[in-house]
């Protein structure tokens, strides 16, 4: 049976969940319609998204159209909960990008479009909402043009938009204006066309199906989640215009892209792209050592079923398996990565009865292995836990998460600037063992230098195969990433290689009938523990920047206000970059640190009487000193005392 993992994606509120939900229930999953509204949709399951209405986690279920089976990954749209969506796309075959007819393209629909097109995903833009007073088709098909520099082919028309009653039709796919569209980006079409012959309605599905793999040409259809208008138009284009693959026999590989807890424990929800997955095999995933699967459960129309195994192309969550989100199986399909933008914001964490601290860091620490989005930096020495935010939404969620599932009530500190520290040149440094009060039974040797921007930390075990364990070069690693989420100045270090130059360790002691003995023998501990050490001495001579996230702004002023908000933009550090007027308003667009946005936000109201429109997104890091560092909500111990580590962390 032939298979298609389809994410439904889009801006906040546009109707994903609703659409989804249609979809489950036009095609028999389930029998009755769920409302987001009443809170009974099947894809927002958890208790905070029914109450609030948006979905924050992305959901799976499943429906069959004809010989096809489709996954519908329901997303999220607000843009606090974007690496969630990040995480689905990565699984994805194609996509439905919603739009509402009312509300139009957005700026998150241009964020989730940019990166559909880079990572390649085939996709159908449906336009929602038809039954909502103000819907206009033809607008949005006219902004998927201009604003996403999309190629639309209206493949539906609409009568009574606006209102109830919206009946939407279906556009022949041998009606002129798809033939022309089509005939532009296709020879086959092009030459019947110019030849003036009729075009064959299966020729020109064809040289869609091939344009829409290419993302060269959007199909768009129209309609209503919840009047259900469209819908028979929908779902045949999605088995019509969709590629589906033929399962892939070959090696085992799989991607997880979610991780989350039921009532009998931890679940990793895996996609395979190829091979077979079964009970009881042992799987490698990192570096880690192989487990043994415990039971599979595969996403399938009728449920989530507990099945002997997984084939390629579906997608099933699985137990037993120490997974996290974006670990591989074996060997899976290259796609170019997409990275939303980082959390520009951080705030510590703390629990309103300071009795409830350890329980707080128990949850924390399960909520952050569900979900990297909550990037917790525990300190240990000073007991804090420290979050790193895309936005306020994402403090209330995790605050409701806290008390629902943990019974912990906690405040956050106000919200600060989260930076980063970029390494500047290039440093080394070795510890080996008994040598300059080194407490640990391990001796390792490394050398760090800068990476290019966007090229995360990439750790290389450059030691000749052998010489070490595989456990302790994996206990090496990890104590080395540990030590870069806290640079010399309390930021995390990004964008670097560290290389392992060199290694000791004293074996296991295997005299006959002795019990082992650590203290003459290098557990992974040592090398967990020895790491951070080397890596600061290592960062101290590469030196490190701090560098603090700089948005992009665009505004709208009215001509009154333009001289007081250009005089506070240039107080507040802002690089104005382009202006432009337009109906007696002018457009400013330009660079401003993030740490400043929240003033230019509570200055706006009064200084423009309410009438200017500020719209920023993340755009890059920049160097920051002196005075503008922003403030750091914590420090670490310091990190040139050596006997303060060994005190803190003895072997
Ligand atoms: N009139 C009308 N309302 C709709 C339609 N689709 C969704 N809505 C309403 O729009 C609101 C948002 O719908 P959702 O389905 O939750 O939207 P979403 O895209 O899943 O939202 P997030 O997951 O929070 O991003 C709800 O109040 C729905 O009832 C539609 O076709 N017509
Ligand atoms: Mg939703």
């Amino acid at each position: 049976m032939a298979l298609l993992n389809l994410g439904i994606v889009a801006h906040v509120d546009a109707g994903k969940t609703s659409l989804t939900e249609r979809l489950l229930y036009e095609s028999g999953a389930v029998s009755q319609l769920g409302s987001v509204d009443a809170g009974t949709t099947r894809t927002d399951s958890m208790e905070l998204e029914r109450r609030r209405g948006i979905t924050i986690r992305a959901a799976v279920t499943s429906i069959a159209l004809g010989d096809l089976t489709v996954n519908l990954l329901d997303t999220p749209g607000h843009p606090d909960f974007i690496a969630e969506v990040e995480r689905s796309l990565a699984v994805l075959d194609a996509a439905v990008l919603v739009v509402s007819g009312v509300e139009g393209v957005q700026p998150q629909t241009v964020a989730i479009w940019r990166a559909l097109r880079r990572i390649g995903v085939p996709t159908v833009v449906f336009v929602n909402k038809v039954d909502r007073r103000g819907a206009d088709v033809a607008r949005v098909v006219d902004q998927l043009r201009r604003r996403l520099a999309a190629n639309p082919v209206a493949l539906t028309s609409v009568t009574g938009q606006g209102g109830r009653d919206a009946r939407v039709r279906t556009v022949g796919f041998d009606a002129e204006p798809v033939v022309e569209a089509v005939a532009e980006i296709d020879d086959v079409v092009a030459t019947r066309w110019l030849a003036g012959e009729r075009a064959r309605a299966g020729d020109v599905r064809c040289a869609i199906q091939r344009a829409v793999r290419l993302g060269r040409l959007t199909p768009v259809a129209c309609g209503s989640a919840i009047t259900g208008a469209g819908m028979p138009q929908l779902r045949r284009l999605l088995a019509d215009l969709l590629p589906r693959d033929a399962e892939p026999d070959g090696p085992l590989a799989g991607t997880v892209f979610a991780v989350d807890r039921d009532g009998h424990g931890r679940r990793a929800w895996l996609r395979l792209w190829s091979g077979q997955l079964r009970v009881r095999d042992r799987v490698q995933l990192g570096g880690t050592r192989p487990q043994t699967v415990t039971e599979i459960a595969v996403i399938e129309p009728a449920g989530v079923l507990v099945r002997p195994s997984v084939s390629a192309g579906q997608i099933a969550a699985v137990r037993g398996l120490p997974a996290r989100i974006g670990q591989h199986v074996g060997d899976p399909p290259r796609r170019h990565g997409y990275r939303f933008p980082p959390p520009t914001r951080q705030a510590i964490v703390e629990p309103v009865d300071p009795a409830q601290r350890l329980a707080m860091f128990a949850g924390l620490a399960e909520l952050a292995d569900e979900d990297p989005l909550v990037d917790l930096r525990l300190d240990e020495q000073q007991q804090e836990a420290v979050i790193r935010l895309h936005g306020e939404v994402q403090k209330e969620v995790l605050a409701a998460l806290l008390l629902d599932r943990y019974g912990v009530k906690v405040r956050f500190s106000g919200t600060l600037t989260a930076c980063i520290e970029r390494v500047a040149g290039a440093g080394a440094a070795e510890d080996r063992i008994r040598e300059r009060g080194n407490p640990y039974l391990a001796g390792i040797g490394l050398r760090i230098a800068a990476a290019p921007v966007g090229h995360g930390i990439e750790f290389r075990p450059g030691i000749e195969p052998g010489r070490l364990p595989p456990a302790f070069i994996a206990a090496t690693e990890e104590g080395v990433r540990a030590a870069l989420r806290h640079g010399r100045h309390g930021w995390p270090v990004t964008d670097c290689t560290i290389t392992m130059t060199s290694s000791q360790y004293q074996p296991r002691q295997s005299r006959p009938h002795q019990k082992f003995d650590k203290s003459v023998s290098s557990v992974a501990a040592d090398f967990r523990n020895l790491a951070p050490v080397v890596v600061t001495a290592a960062l101290r001579e590469a030196a490190t920047r701090v560098c603090q996230p700089i948005e992009r702004f665009d505004v709208n002023l009215p001509p009154q206000a333009v001289d007081t908000v250009m005089a506070l933009l240039g107080r507040l550090g802002a690089v104005v970059q382009d202006s432009a007027t337009a109906g007696g308003y002018l457009d400013v667009s330009g660079t401003l640190p993030s740490a400043r946005v929240p003033q230019v936000v509570a200055a706006l109201p009064d200084l423009t009487g309410g009438e200017a429109v500020l719209t920023t997104h993340f755009d890059h890091y920049a160097p920051v000193a002196g005075a503008e560092l922003p403030e750091q909500p914590r420090r670490g111990h310091d990190p040139d005392d050596r006997e303060a580590w060994f005190r803190a962390v003895p072997r």
